[in-house]
């Protein structure tokens, strides 16, 4: 089935401004191992070991051992002449209680990483927040608590501190989305909530934590300070009057929710309608702190969604629908143009000059190692298409600057576990041997400057 997609890429990095970045991307704690090094547990450790949540409960203890093998991981980031590398750390690593209390190891790993990333030429792009959140601030409440604002600024001036002098880009939240609505209202991921109040108090309280550690960026003069957003292209399933509303509901919560808070200042009234009832005493107060000026966005693309309407719930319930276009591994199907879509609303949204970037593209397909290679063309093809969406985007002028790849490695995919493999380098979870794939290679290819 490989045979059918192209070994190499079609763009080489001629094809781009000189300045233009070519990345890999990771998080802490699908790469790192939590169990090494005095980190604290986090809400993806208990949310794991709950039955039923993760195939036979994979969770992150071990992971990639990152941990110990962040030299070799960076030498594979740099070989593949990539220019960039996008990382995140994980609270409870570096305050294992998420308050008070700093693990100087953890801290001190930060600094090592830092350094090996410099060391080696990379841009270091930093993300505070991925989905690891200590347990004693879940059993506070977590990102349903308002508290959490200052715990989380609390967090990233200890770590700044220490490694804010060296940073290309932080951005303080991954996805937002998730941390709000795929975890407290589709229950998806840590904590698994399902409740429309949380999520509501969540999508609140995440956008506030951004801008308070917005703050802290700044302060610690710590690099350029965006934001990561996860946007999802949602066409209507279907030519009915209730799919078109619950379509418009989707990418109202998913992607204009956010948009419009930071780049706007508001929430968009249609979802504000439903959600208003759930939000926190005092919220319109926050809004311009939220909306306070960005440096640069980060998109990350995967997939579109058919929206279709689910009747019988007090929301505009929705069904996601699957069309017919090839899919992933993950049974997502494989929509460039809404890549490029997303790329021209954000530069609208945002003024048309604030730097975006692509800080998440990628797929997970069935890799498998025969006779000692990984023959990945599928995942070439998919990559390819959507650099080309990214270079129609900068012909049209859209002031993109750069494009991370999920991920440099396989590793653990939240609530799929050990299952899904995006990585441009495959990882044996038995004896954790780095092998990079043939879209490494490729990669390395494409990006091999002209002598
Ligand atoms: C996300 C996260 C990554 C995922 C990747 C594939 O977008 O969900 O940033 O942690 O692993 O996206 O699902």
């Amino acid at each position: 089935m490989q045979n059918s997609f192209p070994e190499s890429f079609s763009f080489h990095r001629d094809d781009f401004p000189a300045d233009f970045v070519f990345g890999a991307a990771t998080s802490a704690y699908q790469i790192e191992g939590r169990q090494f090094g005095g980190a604290g547990s986090c809400h993806w450790d208990t949310f794991a070991a709950t039955p039923g949540n993760v195939p036979r409960g994979d969770d992150g203890a071990r992971a990639c051992d990152h941990y110990h093998r962040y030299a070799e991981d960076l030498d594979l980031v740099a070989a593949a002449g990539l220019d960039a590398y996008r990382f995140s750390a994980s609270w409870a690593r570096v305050m294992p209680r998420g308050t008070g209390e700093v693990n100087v190891e953890g801290v001190d790993f930060y600094d090592r990483l830092v350094d090996a990333i410099c060391e080696r030429g990379l841009q270091p792009f930093l993300t505070l927040y991925h989905w690891e959140l200590p347990s004693p601030l879940a059993d506070r409440g977590g990102w349903c608590n308002a508290d959490i604002a200052a715990w989380f600024a609390d967090y990233a001036d200890v770590l700044l501190a220490r490694i804010g002098d060296r940073l290309h880009a932080v951005a303080p939240i991954n996805e937002p989305w998730c941390v709000a609505w795929l975890s407290h209202f589709l229950g998806l991921h840590a904590p698994g909530l399902r409740d429309i109040r949380a999520a509501t108090r969540a999508l609140h309280h995440v956008l506030l934590g951004h801008a308070r550690v917005l703050e802290v960026v700044r302060a610690r003069g710590a690099g350029a300070a965006g934001a990561v957003f996860n946007f999802e292209y949602a066409a209507p399933a279907d030519g009915s009057d209730a799919s078109a509303r619950a379509a418009r509901f989707y990418d109202g919560v998913y992607n204009r929710w956010f948009l419009e808070a930071v780049c706007h200042g508001a929430y968009p009234a249609d979802v504000l309608e439903l959600l208003e009832p759930h939000l926190p005493d005092g919220w319109q107060d926050d809004l311009a702190t939220i909306a306070a000026p960005l440096d640069w966005i980060g998109i990350n693309y995967y997939t579109r969604k058919l929206i279709a309407a689910a009747p019988g719930r007090a929301l505009p319930a929705v069904a996601e629908t699957v069309g017919d276009l090839p899919q992933t591994s993950m049974g997502w199907e494989i929509y460039p143009a809404g890549l490029g879509e997303f790329l021209r609303r954000v530069a609208a949204a945002s003024g048309g000059k604030l730097p975006i970037y692509v800080t998440e593209n990628g797929m997970a397909g069935a890799d498998e190692v025969v006779a000692g290679a990984i023959d990945d063309r599928a995942r070439i093809a998919y990559l390819d298409a959507h650099v080309a969406e990214a270079r129609r985007a900068l012909a049209d002028g859209v002031p993109l600057k750069g494009y991370f790849v999920w991920s440099l490695l396989d590793n653990y995919e939240w609530a799929c576990g050990y299952d899904k493999r995006f990585g441009l380098v495959h990882v044996d979870f038995d004896s954790l041997e780095r092998r990079p794939k043939r879209s490494w290679y490729a990669l390395r290819d494409a990006l091999r400057p002209t002598a």
